[in-house]
């Protein structure tokens, strides 16, 4: 490199360095100059130029995503050419049909080294896309990009993110500041978030959004608010991404004046007709409507002695003539005192399956309960074969400590997906359930509710943003490692510095059982704070709903802890196949990360570990609390590879943690201790504070 530009180079570097103290915004596509000479050298010698024959939207799209990208990194322009003229050297894509291409999902892609040039060839524009952000990863890591020849293809249709967000700004369950949807200043004012936003799903091969929340307002299906979402549909469809909305049930009667919103009334069919070519007039390519019906207190076709099957068909017959497609929410459950809440979706559904029109998908959370730091998977799973059945992840941490805690999500994803149902045989895992290869469903989707907000960092927890991260990556392919995603994320995100990404890979990768350990170890589940929660409160035995208490999930009392979830008690074990519950049927041999999900075990019974349950459970919470000083260590042990900015935000989350740990763990030892009547095991130290204290903390948590 001649001198001067050498000089303009480090001078370049130095000030990109200087400049942003980071503030997290720019996420993982941070695009900085690669400081290794050579390494930078060798990138820039294989991407001189970027050429494509084709100028559908999406590959000009990639095309500019490539060049910022590139220019970034190798610190010089790199040029979108108009004719190559038999240049070397370059970077072509390449939309076309053949042999090759057909082998791949639609979305897929393959990047290969021919005639001195790297290609990026697909049957789709959005395929090329999701190639030109994989080959910048690659470059991005620092991985080679010698004699590239990668063949990707998504495992799943649909890669969805569902918005909680609400008109009025606020997020449900959202802990990173408010909607990134403006909707008052809609549809003139287009923010630049809106595009950063996009850029980020794409660059992990998200395709669609549900922009409201699933208690879902009636407005965003009038004409006022299709605007808007048009508006916000035009962002997003450079990107490759489709919008979805989330409907209210009650919506023919609440705007359109009909008696009542009874599916089989022809006055309420016709009306969602109207609405759905109204919003297809504006929005050609709309993806679909998601629906909560039934469910906490929201509007549904059972308040007209329907069945969903019944609500969702007649949403499927109003959008068939566009491809659009139905996603129907199985989280329900009715009250019943006697019951038990894990059973009551199978026990909706579960009789449906077969009756859903072709273009819908039923979406089922991840486990019976509700995003619980750890939970079984969810019994419906494999147990509605003819129904295309979506996953439901959530990635904004309503039970995982808001945006306080550090909880790399991946594991609890992967934990659920290789589970292993057995509804066809061995092997049939959730996985291979929710990408329709255990029942030969071609619509597939996984989707996550969404960690994002107005906040500069995006998710609250600059290490949240790995959820979001990871979320997508899962959902394109979900035999990637848990280990294998944090390391890509740390190297664009944090740092490349060998020592230090394997720290904090180590540092994420135990964070999720550390959680649990400090909050609900063996099993327990469902003992938070009741409205918001953040926070223990075991101790609550009275709400609107007996399932909404702690005593109801727990059951301690003298002679033990845990809920009998066998014959002898409400039998939920009986819905998984048989393999299953010899899986988790006997306390003796259920892993201990199951046992109080599914046994009322005394607490003196001596577990695998060697102690007995009230000793292992008391220590959970000591060693959860250690293990996050133990993160705390780690993190500062990093110091020098990181940000300051960034390194200073998540040292701080990493203190507040710990305090919420100490929470967790005074409170719950005191509190279970009464039925215990045992002392806190050696060699740790009793709580200095007392349950009455405990209690007092958490009470004014709750206040409004
Ligand atoms: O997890 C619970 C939340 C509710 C949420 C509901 C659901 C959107 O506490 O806030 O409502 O689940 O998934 O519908």
């Amino acid at each position: 490199m001649r001198y001067f530009q050498k000089l303009l180079f480090i001078l370049l570097l130095s000030i990109t360095q200087l400049a942003h103290a980071d503030d997290g915004y720019r996420l993982w596509l941070k695009f900085d100059p690669i400081a290794n000479v050579q390494q930078r050298n060798s990138y820039a010698q294989k991407c001189q130029f970027i050429y494509s024959d084709n100028q559908e939207v999406i590959i000009k799209t990639a095309q500019k995503e490539l060049q910022a990208g590139l220019t970034g990194l190798l610190g010089k322009k790199i040029l979108i050419l108009t004719n190559p003229a038999g240049k070397k050297g370059g970077i072509i894509l390449q939309i076309i049909q053949n042999e090759q291409t057909n082998q791949l999902a639609e979305d897929g892609f393959i990047i290969r080294e021919e005639n001195q040039n790297i290609v990026i060839r697909s049957r789709s524009a959005s395929g090329v896309l999701y190639g030109s952000f994989a080959l910048l990863r690659q470059i991005q890591s620092g991985s080679s990009i010698a004699q590239l020849n990668i063949t990707d293809s998504p495992k799943i249709k649909y890669r969805m993110l569902n918005h909680w967000d609400n008109p009025l700004g606020t997020i449900e369950r959202g802990y990173a500041g408010s909607s990134l949807w403006k909707w008052y200043e809609l549809p003139e004012v287009i923010d630049q978030r809106y595009i950063d936003y996009a850029r980020a799903n794409a660059s992990i091969g998200i395709n669609a959004v549900v922009l409201n929340n699933v208690n879902a307002s009636a407005r965003f299906l009038t004409k006022e608010y299709i605007v808007k979402v048009k508006a916000l549909a035009d962002v997003f469809r450079p990107y490759g991404i489709k919008v979805f909305l989330s409907l209210n049930f009650a919506a023919p009667k609440l705007l359109g004046g009909a008696k009542n919103s009874d599916p089989m009334a022809p006055e309420v069919r016709n009306w969602w007709k109207n609405v759905t070519k109204d919003i297809y007039s504006a929005i050609p390519d709309f993806g679909g409507y998601l629906v909560k019906a039934n469910s906490e207190g929201e509007p549904g076709p059972q308040d007209f002695g329907r069945t969903h099957a019944d609500g969702a068909n007649m949403l499927a017959e109003a959008i068939a003539p566009y491809k659009g497609i139905v996603i129907w929410r199985a989280f329900v459950y009715a009250a019943d005192p006697k019951g038990d809440r894990f059973k009551e979706a199978y026990k909706d559904f579960k009789p449906l399956d077969g009756t859903f029109a072709s273009n819908v998908l039923v979406q089922v959370k991840n486990g019976p309960i509700d995003f619980q730091s750890r939970e079984p998977f969810h019994p419906l799973f494999g147990a509605m074969p003819k129904t295309p059945l979506a996953m439901e992840f959530q990635l904004t941490q309503e039970y995982l400590g808001f945006s306080t805690n550090l909880v790399y999500e991946a594991p609890l994803f992967k934990e659920c997906l290789e589970s292993d149902t057995y509804s066809n045989g061995k092997g049939s895992t959730i996985a291979k359930i929710v990408d329709g290869s255990v029942d030969n469903h071609s619509l597939t989707a996984m989707a996550g509710v969404a960690n994002t907000g107005s906040d500069r960092n995006w998710t609250g927890h600059l290490m949240s943003q790995a959820n979001w991260y990871a979320f997508g990556r899962l959902a394109w392919n979900h035999s990637l490692s848990s280990e294998l995603i944090a390391s890509e994320w740390i190297k664009m995100t944090l740092t490349q510095e060998p020592k230090a990404v394997a720290t904090i890979q180590d540092l994420m990768m135990k964070s999720r059982e550390i959680y649990v350990d400090f909050t609900t170890p063996l099993g327990l589940h469902h003992v938070m704070g009741q409205n918001i929660h953040f926070g223990p409160e075991p101790w609550l035995e009275k709400s609107a709903r007996p399932d909404w208490t702690a005593i109801y999930y727990h059951r301690a009392d003298s002679v033990g802890l845990g809920f009998d979830r066998t014959a002898q008690g409400s039998n939920a074990l009986g819905l998984y196949s048989k393999e299953v519950q010899a899986q988790w049927g006997n306390p003796d041999t259920c892993p201990l990360p199951y046992l109080l999900w599914f046994h009322h075990v005394s607490w003196n019974k001596k577990l695998s570990s060697g102690k007995t349950l009230w000793n292992e459970f008391a220590s959970r919470y000591y060693e959860g609390v250690k293990s996050v000083e133990w993160m705390q260590k780690q993190w500062n042990s990093v110091q020098s590879s990181i940000d300051p900015q960034i390194f200073a935000d998540v040292s701080g989350r990493l203190a507040a943690q710990h305090r919420e740990a100490l929470n967790w763990r005074d409170a719950c030892v005191l509190y279970f201790q009464q039925y215990s009547k045992q002392p806190i095991p050696r060699p740790y130290q009793a709580p200095t504070r007392t349950l009455d204290e405990m209690k007092e903390i958490v009470r004014i948590y709750q206040l409004k």
